[in-house]
């Protein structure tokens, strides 16, 4: 079904969070959020640009993307009279990379064509569950005492796997203490690209710990890195970073370079294409699990949605809306007996609050037709 683009309205919002979060790369105490309002004839759908404030975790910045949906994104799908959101990354496809950027008008334009049809997401992407387990993500700690007890706070809240963030001089130990108190939990780690392929006996020692899996630790090019490294290993490599499409988890698989893929559909420029990565790591027998970049509950949705799907076989990072904000822009989303549930009505299934969103707002900018 094809809509009529009537216009884009790009909302920019301050999200403090409710604790800072740290990675290899930075640490966050606010989101600078960029959430995408399509405006169609029919009805209108909302979508979720995950570029942070800095180009610290990729390329993209938040500022960045809004340039590029204002001077590029836009005029060419404002050319475009009947537009179905299928159709959206074709358009878009002369402008090169920006797949944050790309994704955020793509689930806007697809939520206003699935609501305008009454039909959610879960179904539209080959969702199978009505809620999907939730694993937490827990970032570079001050001391290992805190690490234990962040850890045990969402232990006790429910989360069903637990991620560290590592990096070089904060990886076995805490590991292993984390481990220590917890025999039993589903353990992962991530790296976001820290370490060299010269780490490898560094990372080898994280073998005896039972680990899920090892996420990117080469830079996001590196595929040989990680094929030499996964040789190397027990501890199975999941890819993050370097998978931006389809044919690079095609490439990433063939190359022996992963076993498991990490889904984000803001990295792959879109719900569609991510999809596309999950079909085609099912066909290769490799399990995905679906990643989160500190989404407001409009992302969220979109995301347990997409997490709903046969393949993806482990926890996501999709936490209930409290361990990020302590006002969610959406009704939060909750967590029970360790799961989400994926939200029943038709597209995306939530909207904005509108006065949680003034409140929040720091500005908005209007594209019309
Ligand atoms: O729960 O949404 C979440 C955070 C999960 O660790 C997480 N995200 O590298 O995957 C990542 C990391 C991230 C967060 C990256 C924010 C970039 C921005």
């Amino acid at each position: 079904m094809s809509v009529t683009l009537l216009g884009l309205e790009l909302h920019r919002l301050r999200m403090p969070l409710v604790a800072p979060f740290r990675t290899s790369f930075g640490v966050e105490t606010a989101r600078d959020v960029l959430l995408v309002r399509a405006l169609t004839a029919a009805a209108d759908g909302w979508g979720e640009c995950v570029a942070g404030a800095e180009p610290l975790y990729s390329v993209e910045y938040v500022d960045s993307a809004q340039e590029v949906i204002r001077r590029f994104l836009f005029p060419r799908l404002a050319a475009t009279a009947q537009l179905t959101a299928a159709e959206v990354s074709t358009v878009l496809a002369s402008v090169r990379g920006h797949l944050m950027a790309k994704a955020a008008v793509e689930l806007a334009i697809l939520d206003a064509e699935l609501r305008t049809a009454g039909v959610r997401l879960v179904h539209h992407l080959g969702g199978v569950r009505e809620r999907v387990p939730a694993g937490v993500s827990v970032g570079i700690a001050d001391s290992i005492p805190e690490l234990l007890d962040a850890v045990a706070g969402y232990l006790a809240a429910g989360y069903l796997r637990i991620k560290l963030k590592i990096q070089p001089g904060w990886d076995v130990e805490p590991v292993a203490a984390v481990r220590r108190a917890h025999a039993d939990v589903p353990l992962q780690v991530d790296a976001n690209a820290a370490y060299a392929r010269s780490d490898a006996d560094q990372l080898a020692r994280l073998d005896e710990f039972g680990l899920l899996l090892i996420e990117q630790p080469l830079p996001e090019d590196d595929l040989v890195g990680h094929a030499e490294l996964a040789r190397r290993l027990r501890t199975p490599i999941c890819l993050d970073e370097s998978i931006n499409s389809a044919r690079a988890a095609e490439t990433a698989i063939a190359l022996g370079a992963c076993s498991i893929v990490n889904i984000k559909a803001g990295r792959v420029g879109g719900y569609l294409e991510a999809r596309r990565v999950h079909d085609l790591c099912a066909a290769a027998g490799v399990p995905v699990w679906c990643g989160g970049m500190l989404e407001t509950g409009i992302g969220r949705a979109a995301n347990v949605a997409l997490a709903a799907l046969p393949n993806f076989s482990m926890p996501g990072d999709t936490s209930a809306s409290e361990r990020y904000f302590s006002r969610d822009v959406t009704a939060p989303f909750v967590l029970r007996e360790g799961h989400l549930d994926v939200p029943a009505g038709p597209g995306i299934g939530v909207e904005p609050d509108g006065s949680v969103l003034r409140e929040l707002s720091s500005s908005m900018e209007l594209l019309r037709v």
